[in-house]
Order: C-alpha cells, then sequence, then structure tokens
C-alpha cells in the first residue's frame, strides 16, 4: 500500500478545511487536505452570503483576501420587513461600529483554493472511502481509495473538516459521542437570480404566510428565500410561482421595484439545530460543520466553522511550533462555548421570523410583540446586532 507521512490531515476540502490548511501552511505546518467530491463539484454549491467581521479577519491572515476586499460588500446594517414596513437594524450603530462582509460562500472557496495552489498546498480530490484509524494512539493514520488502489497517511492529528454527512463525526464512538438536535418543521427554498437586489441591505421578512430573506451575492447577483413546507419538492416551485410568492411576503413597496428574472440556481435545505459534543477524539478534531449546524436565519453557518478554525490553528500551531498542548487541550470547551451562543441567536432568529405550522393566535401576537419590543429598544437592538456581525472569538 502507497503510504504518506504529514503532520495534520484535513478530511473535507470545504471552507473549514482549506481555511485551515491554508494557515498552517503558512505557519509552516505540513497538511494533507482529503476531498471526496471534484474542486467543480465543491465550488458549484450555492450556500452562505454573510461573513463575520472575525471571517474576514482570518482570511485575510490566510493571505486569501484580496477579491473579498475587492468585491466584497460592507453592511451597516439590515432590515426586518413586518405588518407592511421595513424597520432598519443598525449593526455598526448599536454593535461598536462592527459591521459585515456580504461575500459568497462560493467565492471564499474559491478564493482559498487559489490560496492553496500559489502555495502549492497538497489536496488529494476525489478521494473515495477515508477511514481514520488509531484514533487513541500516537500513531493515528488515515487511509483512502483513489483509482481503485488503497493509500494510507500516517499523521499526528486528524482533523474532521467534513460536513454534517461526513465520516469523521461517525469515527467517534457512539458511548463517547453526545449529539442535540432540533428539526424545524420548514425548509428554504432558495434561488439566484442574475437581478438587481431588491433593496441595497438585506431584507429579512416575517408574514403570515411565511419567511423570506432578500439577499445579494454583487450588484448584478441576488440570492432570496422563501419558507417552504418540508413537503414541498424544488421541482413544484416554477419561477414564476416562486417570483410571485416572494413578493407578497413583501413590503408593497419593495415588492413593485423587485426586479424578477430566470433562476440559476433554485434549491430546498432543510433547517436544523444541530451540536456534536465532544469535538475532540484522541488524535481527531471535528470543525465546521461536521460538529454543528444551525437555521441559516442567523447567517451563522459558515462563520461558525471560521471560530473552530481560529481555536484550531490556535491550538495545532502552539503543538508543533512551541511545544504547548494548553489550546489543543481546550479546543472543543472553547470552541463549543461560542457555538452554543451561536445555536441559541439562530434559534432565536428563526422563532422571531418564521411562521410555525401550530402557531395559536396567541403565539403569533406573541411573535408580534417580540418584534415590537426590538424596535421599541435600543438595548434589544444592540443585543441583535452584536450576535449578528459576530461574538468574540
Ligand atoms: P462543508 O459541508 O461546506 O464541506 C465539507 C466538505 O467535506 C465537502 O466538500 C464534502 O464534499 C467533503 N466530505 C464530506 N464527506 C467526506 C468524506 N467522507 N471524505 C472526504 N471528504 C468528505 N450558512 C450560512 O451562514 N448561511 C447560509 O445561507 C447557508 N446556507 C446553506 C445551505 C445549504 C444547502 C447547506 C448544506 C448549508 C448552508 N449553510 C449556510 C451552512 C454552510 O455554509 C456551512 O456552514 C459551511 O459549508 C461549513 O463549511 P464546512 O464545515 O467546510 O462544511
Ligand atoms: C445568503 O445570502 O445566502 C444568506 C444571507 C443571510 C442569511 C442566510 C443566507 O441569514
Amino acid at each position: 500500500m502507497q503510504s504518506q507521512t504529514t503532520q495534520v490531515v484535513i478530511v473535507g476540502g470545504g471552507p473549514s478545511g482549506l481555511l485551515l490548511s491554508q494557515l498552517l501552511h503558512r505557519a509552516g505546518i505540513d497538511t494533507i487536505v482529503l476531498e471526496r467530491q471534484t474542486r467543480d463539484y465543491v465550488l458549484g454549491r450555492i450556500r452562505a452570503g454573510v461573513l463575520e467581521h472575525g471571517f474576514v479577519d482570518l482570511l485575510r491572515r490566510a493571505g486569501a483576501s484580496a477579491r473579498m476586499d475587492r468585491d466584497g460588500m460592507v453592511h451597516h446594517g439590515f432590515h426586518i420587513a413586518h405588518q407592511g414596513r421595513l424597520d432598519r437594524i443598525d449593526l455598526a450603530g448599536s454593535a461598536k461600529g462592527q459591521t459585515v462582509m456580504v461575500y459568497g460562500q462560493t467565492e471564499v472557496t474559491r478564493d482559498l483554493y487559489e490560496a492553496r495552489d500559489a502555495m502549492r498546498g497538497q489536496i488529494i480530490h476525489e478521494a473515495a472511502n477515508v477511514a481514520l484509524h488509531d484514533l487513541t494512539t500516537v500513531r493515528p493514520y488515515v487511509t483512502y481509495e483513489q483509482q481503485g488502489e488503497t493509500r494510507r497517511i500516517d499523521t499526528k492529528f486528524i482533523v474532521g473538516a467534513d460536513g454534517f454527512h461526513g465520516v469523521s463525526r461517525k469515527s467517534i464512538p457512539s458511548d463517547v459521542l453526545r449529539e442535540y438536535e432540533k428539526v424545524y418543521p420548514f425548509g428554504w427554498l432558495g434561488v439566484l437570480s442574475q437581478t438587481s437586489p431588491a433593496a441595497d441591505e438585506l431584507i429579512y421578512a416575517r408574514h403570515d404566510r411565511g419567511f423570506a430573506l432578500c439577499s445579494m451575492r454583487n450588484p448584478q447577483l441576488s440570492r432570496y428565500y422563501i419558507q417552504v413546507p418540508l413537503t414541498d419538492r424544488v421541482e413544484d416551485w416554477s419561477d414564476a410561482a416562486f417570483w410571485e410568492e416572494l413578493k407578497r411576503r413583501l413590503p408593497d413597496d419593495v415588492a413593485r421595484g423587485l426586479q424578477t428574472g430566470p433562476s440559476i440556481e433554485k434549491s430546498i435545505a432543510p433547517l436544523r439545530s444541530f451540536v456534536a459534543e465532544p469535538m475532540r477524539y484522541g488524535a481527531l478534531f471535528l470543525a465546521g460543520d461536521a460538529a454543528h449546524i444551525v437555521p441559516p436565519t442567523g447567517a451563522k453557518g459558515l462563520n461558525l466553522a471560521a471560530s473552530d478554525i481560529h481555536y484550531l490553528y490556535d491550538g495545532l500551531s502552539d503543538h508543533f511550533l512551541r511545544g504547548d498542548d494548553t489550546a489543543l487541550d481546550s479546543y472543543s470547551e472553547r470552541a463549543l462555548a461560542r457555538i452554543w451562543k451561536a445555536e441559541r441567536f439562530s434559534w432565536w432568529m428563526t422563532n422571531l421570523l418564521h411562521r410555525f405550522p401550530d402557531m395559536s393566535p396567541a403565539d403569533l401576537r406573541l411573535q408580534q410583540a417580540d418584534l415590537d419590543y426590538l424596535f421599541s429598544s435600543d438595548a434589544a437592538q444592540a443585543s441583535l446586532a452584536e450576535n449578528y456581525v459576530g461574538l468574540p472569538y
């Protein structure tokens, strides 16, 4: 069996795995990334769109921010549409001047791939049947298959950045792993269209017919979502039906000005809150969606991956460069403390803005009261703002 040796094997070539690989390489630490899919497949995914300032800083530290700094849009606030009107959350004014960067995950991933290429980083695509071995020994290793051959990589540490459906979390024994999950009774139907955005800033809409979100990727590329029942399939929704339903959920003046056009991507994503504990098992560390999922209402999914990578980069560089394991030994506890706060915020914002099927008239009035309180209180808006721009790492 052909074998290699490296300091850190990273399973998963999405944003988590690529960002960690890039940061470690710049610190002189050797990694190999194993990715199940092709690069084109990974780059074909349309997902997140809002980056916290912590993520922006990390991309700059990774030397992968030039395009983001050129093309990304700094947003100082966003709107919530309710009762036929728009109310604005002033992020910069409420969160000590902090803002968010609107820049698509697809572009972040592309920038990270280009940065890895520039450093000749080792990323093995179409790595099939990745398996993790001897995780609780001092000689863990990984095997995978490529072109019908089984290969082995001996390593010091393994990072599971392989997403919710990856192999890493499943490699932790069931009597060690604790999983916490909430599944929401609806999904998000997302559409990408080459149309000008509905507004200069994002609009989150609460409506009796259900939630809607108007976002963007650039001044000519818009990203929209509407809440749909879990039973809906994407083929149930023509473009015309989507635009008509979206307009129904927006204030009249926004709906009137909406530029519609053909969808260039259309998909339905389920919503769940999920956390796996602990995020370390011997030589294995979980990061990103492999360890946690949030409903995308608070734009936290991708951003939580970034704070995991921040903590993991700290720990691994302290280990390899300074012989100090303090940060590595506290990784799971540090990461989970921030993860649970983001889970709470994402759950709160989802409850604030979605129409749950079993809501009573009293529930609807309480939900509206939550919104009325929010826009009558500077303290409530400051609390939302500090969570939305990103809690400290
Ligand atoms: P990823 O899932 O992105 O990457 C994991 C990688 O591991 C993938 O490339 C996969 O191919 C690979 N892999 C899996 N199993 C493997 C194996 N056995 N061997 C090797 N490789 C393997 N977040 C937001 O903030 N806002 C949003 O609007 C938003 N929308 C989303 C919509 C959808 C449909 C989904 C699924 C997620 C969305 N998210 C959103 C969350 C999303 O952006 C994630 O948080 C982000 O992709 C996390 O990055 P990673 O942890 O790298 O996981
Ligand atoms: C997006 O642009 O895809 C997006 C923005 C904000 C969210 C979720 C998704 O909360």
